[in-house]
């Protein structure tokens, strides 16, 4: 954070009312006329979101060639997985805090990991299980037994199929390969579409059918979410980092990315930002790898990302109103490697260690205006404070029984009613003058921050401005292990 910005934030906007309270800057003027209706999520895209956690499992020949990308003319013969354990994937999943999995069914080299009858460039005619083989049934299989949700990658770009490029032929294609999917698997929780569209085996790019591929989903998953750059469920945050913006609202404008693989310069930032001002409800999902490869590279064992790189991660994603899907891929002999098992025990024992005891429970909180002030330490989602409908400002006030030292806060808005609030302050309180301590744009399903620690008995969270009525569902503070941030951490 740019402590110099937060200090000018905090006095332009701290002159104090009656009682020591903040006046907010449009406090004393006329109430803003009650917003029209905001965007808000449905109950798949909420259930998503709370989630938090998801894993990528990328597979396919890249796995036995060391490529990034195949190019499809890798023979069905070199998979060969040998021990290949769905159930390790899941179990080390399910430990780790993760809700679901996506699996890449097909990326773009075109090779299936399920008996398709759609192509011969399929497990069918692999060595694995003597052709009889179906990763996609182990996995859906494996999921359902660690309660874990199951999604699928699909990637329309298919750089084998002889009718890619073709239009109509190659579109039937893919609708098939999708249906098969999407019926002979059970319920199937995310789909996930790559944007890339390159050219396919006869030199030609295909035109993808969207409308007709997501009328597919919907009519056979109804209760599936679709990902891609342009939804229509959840959106690409716009990198590979597992970098949201700091910035992060979940609604976005549908025609400024209008198809998936929209590759404009400026698509990153509006994937990033989104828009306060969007019509439609569309949260960012953060895709990043434990490695720096999507597919197992033996060279890469040393290169997994150490268990505080997961956590910065996790801040970057989750603790910016977006989903970490994290990939961790098998190697060849179809097991995750013992490397990116210890590092994902590390992450959960790191998140564990941080987020193991609210220090606010047990206060008292007073507010601006509304009722169910206290709701806002409850952990339930579900129930939250709601300032005066007409309200656009205000702020709540936590009163504790003693004096605690904390280095991480967490904010969630109530977003089942959408998400309206632009920017905000925290302060504590240190004796005899409130400090500040955060500062934020957004807020969202969740909004973490860290501080070096801070030793205070009340503290307060200012909504300077919001474009519906300020709803806040958590507010909560957490000693993590020892260590000192510094100003300006959350920035780099
Ligand atoms: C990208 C693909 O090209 C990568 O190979 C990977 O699958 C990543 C998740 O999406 O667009």
């Amino acid at each position: 954070m740019d402590r110099r910005r937060f200090l000018l934030a905090g006095s332009a906007t701290a002159a104090l009312g009656a009682f020591g309270l903040p006046r907010l800057g449009r406090a004393d003027a006329a109430p803003l006329p009650v917003a029209g209706p905001r965007p808000r999520p449905t109950p798949q895209q909420l259930r998503w979101q709370r989630d938090e956690l998801a894993m990528f499992v990328h597979l396919t020949v890249n796995t036995f060639t060391g490529k990034e990308w195949g190019d499809g003319t890798e023979s069905p013969t070199i998979f060969n997985p040998r021990k290949l354990d769905a159930r390790q994937w899941a179990r080390t999943a399910k430990q780790a805090g993760f809700r679901s999995m996506i699996l890449t069914a097909k990326h773009h080299d075109g090779f299936c990991l399920w008996p398709t009858a759609t192509t011969q460039h399929s497990v069918k005619n692999s060595p694995w299980k003597n052709g009889h083989g179906d990763v996609v049934r182990e996995f859906t299989d494996a999921c359902r037994a660690e309660g874990l949700g199951a999604g699928l990658y699909l990637s329309p770009w298919d750089r084998n199929a002889p009718s890619y490029g073709s239009g109509a032929a190659y579109n039937d294609f893919y609708i098939t390969q999708l249906t098969e999917l999407l019926t002979h698997y059970g319920k199937i929780v995310e789909v996930w579409f790559d944007g890339a569209n390159g050219e396919g085996p006869n030199g030609r790019k295909q035109a993808y059918d969207w409308p007709r591929i997501h009328a597919t989903v919907r009519k056979l998953q109804p209760d599936a979410v679709m990902f891609s750059d342009a939804g229509p469920d959840v959106r690409w945050i716009g990198d590979e980092q597992g970098t949201a913006g700091e910035t992060c609202w979940s609604s976005v404008d549908p025609a400024s990315v209008p198809y998936p693989g929209y590759d404009r310069p400026w698509a990153g930032d509006l994937l990033g930002h989104g828009d306060p001002h969007g019509s439609t409800w569309r949260p960012g999902e953060s895709d990043v790898s434990i490695r720096p490869g999507w597919f197992w590279h033996a060279e890469q064992n040393d290169q997994v990302r150490t268990p505080d790189g997961l956590m910065e991660l996790y801040f970057s994603s989750v603790g910016r109103n977006s989903k970490l899907l994290l990939n961790v891929p098998p190697n060849r002999d179809g097991l995750f490697e013992p490397e990116d098992i210890a590092a994902l025990q590390g992450f959960t024992k790191l998140r564990t260690q941080r987020f193991a005891t609210d220090l606010l429970q047990g206060g008292t909180v007073r507010a601006s205006s509304g009722d169910a002030t206290q709701a806002v330490l409850d952990p339930d989602p579900d129930t939250h404070w709601s300032a005066a409908p007409t309200a656009r400002n205000g702020w709540l006030e936590i009163a504790l029984p003693r004096a605690i030292e904390f280095d991480t806060l967490e904010l969630g808005e109530a977003i089942a009613l959408g998400q309206g609030i632009a920017n905000y302050r925290v302060e504590h309180w240190d004796g005899s003058a409130w400090q500040p301590l955060t500062w934020g744009t957004t807020i969202g399903h969740r909004k973490l921050a860290r501080f070096d620690p801070v030793r205070t008995s009340k503290l307060r969270v200012l909504l300077e401005f919001a474009y519906a009525t300020p709803r806040l569902a958590r507010v909560a503070a957490y000693r993590g292990p020892d260590r000192r941030y510094g100003p300006g951490h959350d920035e780099k």
